[in-house]
């Protein structure tokens, strides 16, 4: 990595602003610095992406190909400046110009195509299969609009889209030679007639509606290679893109039906939630990208290879959940229909490709499409579902004779009410490998929503961990830690690449100075927050108070409300006596909430109730202090991240399937609060468990007290804390202004209480005893940090992508 300033790169950075924007540098808009340096950028990885796709064609190269409705990218210019060793000529250049970099970064918008883990993930695969030198495309969809802006009006979310392609996106390289064709409607004909033996012939779909799909290509640099992975985006256009019969009748509505049509599968990325309306749109754009990314990757095999016998073997397809499901289909219907392959072949190659990551257990996640939704859209492909139906449940007779309650049970249409098609069960059928993202997630995974499927198919079910590039959110996010890192580890082997580097800082977390320093960087970091949050709401909060974050999407399972009753129920203890010796908290929360989730908008707005009650309560002042900060992304991220003290984790048992702002906490020193749940169970195992603050029901003992009949009630009435606390927030002692405002929300936690947020609460308290405990004892406190980023060497999504590479892909293990 240059680390030293080339006058040469500086130069030409400099004419290339000139050129760009028609002024002198220094005259140059902040905007126009920012698209130059990307394009400067560009170029470059246009050079290195040719280079890699040229070696892997001659090397006949395995290639994994990743299908993703979601890739939450955030700012790509830093990554790439430090990435590409351009940083210091990047800052040298601003510099003469008398221009502040860090400014300029700041004017990219965040490509925000992602709702929250499951995109983020993604986006951390690709920066590790680029890093690891591994030959990986991702697919995906080029909205024009990605997860909105999240305002916040008089206390509520208020969405807005994020229209960030408003100035063009000086990263993208538009592949007007890639095209292709994508169907919708129409029928099919048969070749032979229908019939169970017919279906798996060839026969041909006449779709009714033909659109095209052109590619635009990210390239993700890898960082200490010139390798790069490819994020290939698709975009919609009408075949025919005005009806000029109409336009003469002078109806100008049908002209443009076709191009508006075309043009609504990239308009927006949808929210998570599972609300049915609009879901033909989203059926039709999750088809548009299964569609498109076949036909490229088949192309591209056909080039390389000549025909498709080695597909399987040579092209891993794997599926980010879900979402992308129709790919089973599709590639069957190419290689049967388009391709001329046989039935037993064309399934063997699906097997072969595809893999399948479930990232949730939530039943109400797990998607479902209406039969005559699919027969209406995608005649063929319903018709091959058909047929791979039959086949698996014949085989399922085959091996459990006589039980009909099970083949209603895992049969790919579910019949229960109006007809659906499973597409968990279609891609496990399809798949010769799928997994969950932690331990205890892929357990519970073949114990509960796949356990048939699991005794079936008993060797298809796997575990791999989940993990978050280190270059990100480590180095870029944090450059006080990453330096001090830098000074004690050196860079040879770089640890930003070989994470497992972090495990010879253990020894220093009881040397006092490195602990001082490690301090020093994270008081930095709590500066850069407070400044932060005292800019954009107007409040002062004190960086030597601890940094209490909870920042995740607003999911009732996820018990953001569970955070609200420890700070109301704080805030009562420090109004019941004011004379002790609190110990000084900023809690800090931030999170979108899906649009049509009226009780997650619900708890923004309790937050926001209650954050103005205690705020201006002169009692608690200097001890405790509520903020939310709006608008939560991957680029807030990288200042909430490094500037935490405790990492809140608080999902019900059993719930999160993973989580990874965990490990982004844990790995800038952050402790954690949490509950026995997902990833932070493996995280615990790896720090020590003592070192981190392990409260309330595990996964065993949730299920059996929902089994045993849970009652909310009891704990409201046996618990004095938890009583007031109930009780100040449902008789509107937060909303004096419309006190019922959250009777309802409370009554559903005493006569419900799905997460089980009372069950938890007195074990929750106490263990928030214990960090402020600790918190009071610095030495004790930074040597837990220390041995938490210690620990962390296996959460680089760089072991992540080793692990799929040997298990899933059947891909040479880079070192
Ligand atoms: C659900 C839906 C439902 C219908 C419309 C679109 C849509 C988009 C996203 C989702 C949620 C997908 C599940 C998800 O994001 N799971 C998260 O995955 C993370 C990465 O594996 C994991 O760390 C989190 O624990 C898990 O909640």
């Amino acid at each position: 990595m240059p680390n030293s300033i080339d006058p040469t790169t500086t130069a030409e950075l400099l004419a290339r602003v000139e050129r760009e924007s028609g002024r002198t540098p220094d005259h140059s808009p902040l905007d126009a610095w920012m698209r130059a340096a990307a394009h400067a950028c560009r170029a470059e990885l246009a050079e290195r992406m040719n280079a890699a796709l040229r070696s892997d064609r001659e090397a006949g190269a395995k290639r994994v190909h990743y299908l993703s409705m979601e890739f939450l990218m955030g700012r790509a210019l830093s990554n790439a400046l430090a990435a590409l060793g351009l940083e210091p000529a990047f800052r040298e250049a601003a510099r003469q110009a008398g221009r502040d970099p860090g400014e300029i970064l700041e004017r990219e918008p965040d490509a925000a195509l992602g709702n929250g883990g499951l995109g983020r993930l993604a986006a951390c695969f690709l920066d590790s299969m680029a890093t690891l030198g591994l030959p990986a495309f991702g697919y995906g969809l080029r909205y024009e609009y990605g997860m909105f802006a999240q305002r916040i009006r008089d206390g509520e979310q208020v969405e807005e889209p994020d229209d960030w392609l408003r100035d063009g996106n000086p990263w993208e390289l538009q592949r007007p030679e890639l095209r292709f064709e994508v169907g919708f409607g129409g029928a099919v004909q048969g070749l032979a007639e229908t019939g169970t033996e017919a279906l798996g012939e060839p026969r041909r779909w006449i779709p009714s509606e033909r659109l095209h799909a052109t590619a635009w290509d990210f390239i993700v640099p890898g960082y200490g290679t010139r390798r790069v992975a490819v994020l290939r985006q698709w975009q919609a256009s009408p075949s025919q893109p005005i009806d000029l019969a109409a336009f003469s009748r002078g109806d100008y509505a049908a002209a443009g039906a076709a191009k508006q049509a075309a043009e609504r599968i990239n308009w927006v990325l949808y929210p998570d939630d599972s609300t049915a309306t609009g879901r033909r749109l989203r059926l039709r754009q999750e088809y548009f990208l299964v569609s498109a990314s076949l036909q490229d990757l088949i192309a591209r095999h056909l080039e390389d290879h000549g025909d498709l016998q080695s597909l399987g073997a040579k092209a891993a397809i794997h599926l980010n959940d879900t979402h992308p499901a129709l790919a089973v289909p599709e590639l069957l219907r190419l290689l049967l229909d388009e391709h001329a392959m046989s039935w037993d072949e064309a399934l063997a190659q699906c097997k072969a490709a595809f893999s399948y990551t479930n990232h949730t257990l939530l039943p109400e996640a797990l998607e479902t499409w209406p039969v005559p939704m699919l027969e209406e859209l995608l005649p063929r492909h319903l018709e091959l579902i058909y047929a791979l139906n039959s086949r698996f449940l014949a085989q399922v007779r085959a091996a459990v004779p006589g039980d009909e309650g099970l083949i209603a049970r895992v049969s790919l249409i579910d019949e229960s009410g109006q007809r659906h098609v499973r597409m968990a069960p279609l891609s496990i059928i399809a798949s010769h490998k799928v997994n969950g993202v932690s331990k205890l997630h892929s357990e519970l995974m073949v114990e509960t929503i796949f356990a048939d499927y699991a005794k079936l198919l008993p060797h298809r079910f796997c575990n791999v961990t989940n993990g978050v590039t280190p270059r990100r959110w480590l180095a870029q996010a944090n450059a006080p830690l990453a330096r001090l890192l830098d000074q004690r580890l050196g860079t040879s082997p770089d640890w930003r690449t070989q994470l497992h580097r972090l495990a010879e800082l253990a020894p220093l977390a009881t040397d006092a100075e490195f602990c001082a320093q490690v301090q020093a960087a994270k008081a930095h970091n709590k500066q850069r927050l407070a400044a932060r949050i005292e800019h954009e709401l107007g409040l002062c909060v004190d960086p030597s108070s601890l940094f209490d974050v909870h920042i995740k999407r607003i999911h009732e399972y996820k018990r953001q409300l569970l955070k609200v009753l420890d700070v109301v129920a704080r805030y009562q203890a420090i109004c019941a006596a004011p004379e002790q010796d609190w110990l000084p908290r900023t809690v800090v929360i931030a999170g979108k909430a899906a649009s049509a989730y009226a009780v997650a908008k619900l708890i923004i707005r309790l937050i926001h109730d209650v954050a103005a009650v205690v705020n201006n309560d002169p009692r608690v002042a200097g001890r405790l202090r509520v903020v939310f900060l709006p608008n939560y992304g991957v680029s807030l991220g990288e200042v909430l991240f490094p500037a935490a003290d405790l990492s809140e984790q608080i999902s019900t048992a059993g719930t999160e399937a993973s989580g990874t702002g965990n490990m982004k906490f844990a790995l800038n020193g952050a402790l954690t609060i949490g509950t026995w749940d997902g990833a932070t169970i493996e995280m615990a195992e790896a720090v020590g468990r003592e070192h981190f603050f392990i409260f309330g029901l595990d996964a065993v003992r949730v299920r059996d007290l929902r089994a045993q009949g849970y009652e909310p009630r009891s704990y409201y009435n046996n618990d004095p804390t938890l009583r007031a606390v109930l009780d100040a927030i449902a008789s509107g002692a937060f909303s004096p202004a419309e006190p019922d405002r959250y009777q309802g929300l409370i009554a559903r936690l005493l006569e419900r209480d799905t997460y089980l947020l009372l069950a938890d609460f007195a074990d929750y308290r106490a263990a928030q005893v214990r960090v402020d405990a600790l918190y009071r004892r610095p030495e004790a406190w930074a040597e837990r940090a220390v041995l938490n980023i210690a620990g962390m060497g296996a959460f680089s999504s760089d072991r992540t992508i080793r692990d799929y590479a040997r298990t899933i892909w059947a891909m040479p293990t880079p070192d």
